[in-house]
Order: C-alpha cells, then sequence, then structure tokens
C-alpha cells in the first residue's frame, strides 16, 4: 500500500475514537475525509455505534454517503440543531493548527459544517504539516463569478498571484457546489492567518476563504507513514 494512504488510513482510524453513540457528525471533504467514513461505515454496519447521523460538507461526500448504504443517515444542517464533531481533512497545516482548505473545492461548506461542530477534528497525513501557511498550497477563495476578474486584480494588489481555478481538460472554470468560481492566491509575503483571512473575506464578492484559524480547530492528528499518529 502507498505509504501516503498507509498515513491517511492511520489519522482516520484515530479519529473514530472522538465519535460516541447519538451523535451528529460532520463529514469533511477529500481522499483522508473519504477513509474515515468507509472507518465510520464499518463500524456502522457491525452495530459498534449506534443513532449516528451524518451532515456532509461537499455534494461529493453526500453521494460517497449514499453509495455506502448510508442515505438514511444522511441529514442537512436544517434537519438537525447541532453537530457534535466535524471531522476533516486539509491541504495544510502549521503549529499553530491552521490550515489551508479548499484544493476540492468545498471549502465554504465545510467551513460552514466545520465551525458550527462542538469539536471540529482535523485529519491529515505527515506531508501536510508545515511551519507556516500557506507553503505549497495557494489560498483557494470562493467568489461570486460575477466578481472573479475584480477580485483577482485586487488580490494581486495586495502582492502575489491570483489565479482562477479551471477544471480538468480547460473547458471553463470550476463551479463550486453553491455556484461560485475558486480563485487560488499565493501571496508574495507570509502574514498572519488570521489577519490574511479578515483582509481577503473584507473583497467584496468573496463567499468564503480557504484559511481556517487555529482558533477554532478542537484537536489535529497526524497519521504517519509508518501507520503510527501524533496530534498536537
Ligand atoms: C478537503 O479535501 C479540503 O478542504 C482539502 O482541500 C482536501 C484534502 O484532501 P485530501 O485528504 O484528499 O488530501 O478536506
Amino acid at each position: 500500500m502507498d505509504n501516503i494512504v498507509i498515513a491517511r488510513e492511520a489519522a482516520a482510524r484515530e479519529a473514530i475514537k472522538y465519535l460516541r453513540d447519538k451523535y451528529v457528525v460532520g463529514v469533511g471533504t477529500g481522499s483522508t475525509a473519504m477513509a474515515f467514513l468507509r472507518e465510520l461505515h464499518k463500524l456502522i454496519i457491525s452495530d459498534s455505534i449506534e443513532e449516528i447521523l451524518l451532515v456532509p460538507t461537499s455534494t461529493e461526500t453526500e453521494i460517497e454517503i449514499i453509495k455506502l448504504g448510508l442515505a438514511h443517515l444522511l441529514r442537512y444542517p436544517w434537519q438537525v440543531n447541532h453537530v457534535d464533531v466535524a471531522i476533516d481533512g486539509a491541504d495544510e497545516v502549521d503549529r499553530r493548527k491552521n490550515l489551508i482548505k479548499g484544493g476540492g473545492a468545498a471549502l465554504t461548506r465545510e467551513k460552514i459544517i466545520d465551525y458550527w461542530a462542538r469539536e471540529f477534528i482535523v485529519i491529515v497525513d505527515e506531508t501536510k504539516v508545515f511551519p507556516s501557511i500557506p507553503s505549497k498550497h495557494p489560498i483557494p477563495i470562493e467568489v461570486i463569478p460575477f466578481a472573479w476578474s475584480i477580485i483577482k486584480a485586487r488580490l494581486e494588489e495586495l502582492g502575489g498571484t491570483a489565479e482562477l481555478r479551471f477544471g480538468s481538460g480547460k473547458r471553463g472554470p470550476i463551479v463550486t457546489d453553491n455556484g461560485n468560481y475558486i480563485i487560488d492566491y499565493m501571496p508574495k509575503a507570509v502574514m498572519n492567518p488570521d489577519d490574511m483571512e479578515r483582509i481577503i473575506k473584507e473583497i467584496p464578492g468573496v463567499v468564503e476563504v480557504g484559511i481556517f484559524s487555529g482558533k477554532r480547530i478542537s484537536k489535529v492528528i497526524i497519521g504517519r507513514i509508518d501507520g503510527s499518529v501524533t496530534t498536537m
């Protein structure tokens, strides 16, 4: 098995320890979150955990829940009055638990559910840990399509590069679950992530920013390629 897969699955298995019977679980997006969903599926079909409800953070995750035969557990935000725990992946995490998310273009629904949850647990493999963010991945920003060129110019004025994200085959811009576009922004200088998030969010037409503040995160579980885990 691929080393990264081993690391992801180790983090996903560890996250299962934070679930309880009768929990409302926010289910993240991406391959690490899907490893978690598969582990959770095993527990549900073996009756090791009872009366769990699942709130997806994207259409992609919603489809996976249905494909696993768990549609009866699927709930939308308006059908529950809280989320006990959200388990989600990330593209980058720094030592203060600040995250870059949105490589899969699902950042807005992820932030809605992850921040609403009483506990927000992040699962990553060890290659996602960096001294500061953003390091390798630009900051994904969900924008109203009408405003994309203005926002791109405003970001470039702040310093750095900003690119409208295209789908494979470059047939057109990627469209999010909310009908918006994504701009990937790599700032020129490293800045405090909370300040960066605030400054970007103030630009009219920005829907959400793929910086998730470490202050909102209960725990980060890091899976290692030897199959062990550490937490922060
Ligand atoms: C979601 O999936 C995103 O916020 C993040 O961009 C991505 C991580 O995917 P993977 O686990 O496949 O690396 O959590």
